[in-house]
């Protein structure tokens, strides 16, 4: 870190923006590490991620919240309060548009949400590397910056703009830390990913996982856990375990190696799969899976 001239900034700043945007995306761009999960598949984010990004100008802490979705089932209701109270918690509200898709009923959902918030709101036009097919953009010409997540550009000029929006207060965290997850959600979470990954259609949205019994081994140079990832059918049990257990081998390694790296040691994940039939219409389910 550069050595601080002025006072410090310091801000929540909520991520928001409809699904499969980018939101997680640029969130692990700007903060320098993988700290929510991604995939192609809306809705991948479910719960409320932190994300701390912190430099000469102070900290932000970033709020990664799940896609914006009009619909009416209890997951999503539950989901779209969650988006609301992170918006109305927060210092500063980061809006992602997908510059790729025309701007839809979504969105203009979005403009009506946020429309009170417009002096907080900084709007980040996402996937800037891929033609545009939006045809209008949210926000003020000086609310809003193209970037791409994924290509890393128009990051510092976003950066410059949230710090200028920041209001002055001391850092919220030690500055080298980038999340405040814990480590056995961290492992559900990359588990849940890799099963979402290799699953289709309605699979990746009945899946959720759990993590328990979290030790270390060898003098703390290796992690150990077990985690279930719960279903809705029998049937889709069989597709997460695979033929000869192959499915379920693959997510396992794959997890392992990812969470190795993120916690720079070993790491072996004991997992299994179970099935919990309707846990999307269970309110006490979903208040432990979504927090
Ligand atoms: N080309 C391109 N793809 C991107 C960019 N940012 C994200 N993506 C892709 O878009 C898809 C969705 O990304 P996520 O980061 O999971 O999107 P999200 O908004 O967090 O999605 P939800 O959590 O489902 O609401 C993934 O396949 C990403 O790799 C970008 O800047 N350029
Ligand atoms: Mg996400």
């Amino acid at each position: 870190m550069q050595e601080q001239t002025g006072p410090l900034s310091s801000a929540f700043v909520a991520v928001v923006g409809r699904p499969s945007v980018g939101k997680s995306t640029l969130m692990n761009t700007i903060c320098g590490h993988k700290i929510s999960i991604v995939s192609p598949v809306p809705q991948t984010t479910r719960n409320r991620v932190r994300g701390i990004y912190t430099d000469e100008r102070g900290q932000l802490v970033f709020i990664d919240t799940p896609g914006f979705h009009d619909s009416e089932r209890t997951l999503n209701t539950h989901m779209m309060n969650l988006i609301r109270q992170t918006v109305d918690d927060a210092d500063l509200v980061l809006r992602v548009v997908d510059l790729t898709r025309a701007i839809g009923s979504e969105e203009e959902a979005l403009d009506e949400l946020l429309a009170p918030e417009a002096d907080r709101t900084v709007v980040a036009l996402n996937k800037a590397d891929l033609p545009a097919a939006a045809e209008s953009a949210p926000g003020s010409d000086n609310s809003r910056i193209r970037v791409s997540a994924r290509e890393r550009t128009g990051i510092s000029e976003l950066m410059d703009m949230l710090f200028a929006l920041a209001p002055e207060g001391p850092l919220m965290y030690p500055a080298e830390f980038y999340t405040d997850q814990e480590p056995a959600f961290r492992i559900s979470e990359i588990v849940r990913e890799q099963a979402m990954l290799r699953t289709r259609e309605e699979l990746p949205h009945a899946l959720y996982v759990e993590t328990t019994d979290l030790a270390e081994e060898n003098d703390g140079r290796r992690l150990v856990a077990n985690a279930t990832i719960y279903v809705e059918r029998e049937s889709q049990k069989g597709i997460v375990v695979g033929k000869g257990g192959r499915m379920i081998r693959q997510i396992r390694e794959h997890a392992e190696s990812e969470l190795g790296d993120i916690f720079e040691r070993a790491v072996r994940v004991h997992l299994k799969v179970k099935v919990h039939p309707k846990w999307r219409t269970n309110r006490d389910t979903i208040q432990k899976v979504i927090s």
